[in-house]
């Protein structure tokens, strides 16, 4: 399923995760359009590298399954992601187009015949002009269905979103509710909407929607008697939009889990619920040696949990958005997270960035929007904020963010040092520095964060009196690679660096947060490896394979003790 939860009790759902055909263009007999032969099968979810003799295939793939369809009612296939560009056909028909592998996206089908069909996914995760943000890249573009897929028999008239913005005033809390109500008829359509809060039916009114329209209801829940999501105590509450149609029968519903809490930025602070937060925690690829991109809930739980153990209440997304599963275990188990719209370093110049980049940014906040965990919302992980046409990109896209969300802080993670002219444009100010790993030594991490928040502090950084996030530091360390001679890729020398910047970091009142880069080693594009040993980025506090290093427990004691501190 899309989701660790049931989002529909009257909405006919079926997984249609499992055994699909299969076939890459390497192998395909023909040239038609779409194969005529498959010649293996594949799971779905997963990455095709994960059949042998695919493990560094980049190209097309096609996948093919079939369903049936009831009659009387609209069809709409959710997909959870593909990578990195789906074209979905049904009975050899074009029915869906979407382009990156971090996004969820949805095929809705008015007027399916009832009977059997069938299903083909076009899948692509080449490079080149086609893709301006799956490029040659410090991680890797993997290829398949390596999200779930649900088929769904929805009423022409029916809950297209449903988005929920609690607002806290001193203890109590109200909540801001829009829901979509889309009709994919052929008829104007009416219906009556109502929302279940906990024990609470709200009516939220009528809706006439014209064929081929939605129409938003929204309405202000007020004087709810509630408990706060905080990451110490992350209370959830299922929401369920109802639609009743003009007959008064129940035909669609739609729940999602939403958490009360208000996250603000105030002076050089960061308030969660009104209270001074400090986050701790790692910037995390979804990336593993047997299941690629395509990770299993078990194996979210694990990441989580050893997250949990090294005294982390925060996750970065690096470097797009993640699996809806990962953060409902993020808001489950009381994770802040700071999710960001997928760029890692993109040229702003590609032909389709503009495009993409929006459409990346856009439905990153629909689908999450209602996620109590994603305190921060990000993009343009160390792109061009130096030069004038770089800023206005920035600009643009901090803009979207605002617009389509203005209830969380927004920022990018900057490596550009006092050479960023764009730091007047965000909430928070990010900071990714490697003092003593790509230059200098354990000592020169105090002295150059003095250096930087010295010019923060000046009118010209655009940063004065914003707080300082640093979104990513770290360093290299090979699993098993001991040695006391402190070489850099040992073991001790990484810890003993990790160590130093967290001693650092932590103790500055500017920093309202620090993330470790990484959580765990992760794999590269061959031709973008950039010196790296293994062709991985061996950042990681655990290997691949989640084996803790060295600089496991000094991270552990940095952050427990932080913790303690603070009470
Ligand atoms: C950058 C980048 C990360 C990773 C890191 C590193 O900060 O944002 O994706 O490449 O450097 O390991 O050097």
């Amino acid at each position: 399923m899309l989701r660790t939860f049931q989002e529909h009790a009257i909405r006919d759902v079926e997984s249609l995760d499992g055994r699909w055909e299969f076939v890459t263009a390497d192998d395909r007999a023909d040239r038609a359009k779409l194969p005529k032969t498959y010649s293996r099968s594949i799971h779905v979810p997963s990455c095709w590298e994960q059949l042998p003799g695919l493990e560094e295939y980049r190209g097309q793939g096609w996948l093919r399954t079939t369903f049936e369809s009831y009659g009387g009612k609209a069809v709409r296939l959710a997909f959870g992601g593909v990578s990195h560009t789906a074209d979905v056909f049904v009975d050899g028909k074009p029915v869906g187009h979407h382009y990156d592998a971090f996004t969820p996206f949805e095929v809705v089908l008015p007027e399916l015949s009832e009977g059997p069909h069938e299903l083909v996914v076009q899948v692509d995760n080449s490079f080149g002009d086609h893709s301006a943000l799956h490029i040659e890249n410090d991680y890797y573009s993997y290829g398949g269905i390596t999200r779930p897929v649900e088929l769904q028999h929805v009423s022409p008239l029916h809950i297209a979103n449903l988005f929920a913005t609690p607002v806290r005033k001193g203890k109590m809390w109200s909540l801001e509710v829009r829901c979509v109500v889309r009709n994919v008829g052929r008829r104007v359509a009416s219906g009556l909407v109502s929302v279940a809060l906990g024990d609470e039916l709200y009516e939220l009114g009528e809706v006439k929607v014209a064929a081929g329209k939605t129409v938003d209801v929204v309405e202000t829940l007020r004087k709810l008697d509630v408990e706060p999501w905080s990451m110490e105590t992350p209370v959830l509450y299922p929401m369920t939009a109802l639609l009743m149609d003009a007959d008064g029968d129940l035909v669609d519903d739609l729940t999602d889990r939403i958490g009360f809490r208000e996250v603000k930025v105030k002076g050089r602070k960061l308030l969660l619920n009104g209270e001074s937060i400090c986050l701790q925690g790692y910037n995390r690829h979804e990336d593993h040696p047997q299941f690629g991109c395509a990770f299993p809930v078990e194996a979210m739980v694990t990441d989580l949990e050893l997250m949990r153990d090294l005294g982390c209440n925060f996750v970065r997304t690096c470097h797009y958005p993640n699996d809806m599963r990962f953060l409902d275990l993020c808001d489950e188990m009381g994770f802040a997270v700071w999710e960001e719209s997928h760029a890692r370093a993109v040229d702003f110049d590609h032909p389709k960035f503009n495009e993409q980049i929006e459409d990346s940014t856009r439905e990153m906040v629909q689908w999450h929007f209602n996620r109590p965990s994603i305190l921060i919302w990000g993009c343009l992980n160390e792109c061009d904020s130096y030069s004038k046409p770089g800023r206005a990109v920035h600009k643009r896209v901090l803009q979207q963010l605002r617009d389509a969300d203005g209830s969380r802080p927004v920022t990018f993670a900057s490596n550009r040092g006092p050479h960023d002219i764009s730091l007047d444009l965000v909430d928070i100010v990010s900071w990714n520095r490697y003092d003593g790993w790509y230059g200098g030594e354990p000592d020169s991490v105090e002295v150059e964060i003095k250096r930087a928040l010295r010019w923060a502090n000046t009118d010209a950084s655009g940063a004065k009196g914003k707080p300082v996030m640093m979104s990513e530091f770290g360093a290299g360390g090979i699993y098993g690679h001991r040695s006391r001679n402190r070489a850099k890729w040992t073991e001790e020398y990484q810890a003993e660096l990790l160590d130093e910047q967290l001693r650092v970091y932590l103790g500055r009142s500017e920093v309202v947060g620090v993330a470790i880069w990484q959580f765990c080693d992760v794999r590269l594009t061959r031709d973008w490896w950039g010196g790296r040993p293994r062709t991985m980025n061996n950042k990681g506090t655990v290997d691949e394979y989640r084996r803790p290093k060295l600089c496991y427990d000094t991270v552990k004691r940095r952050f427990t003790d932080a913790r303690a501190k603070r009470g």
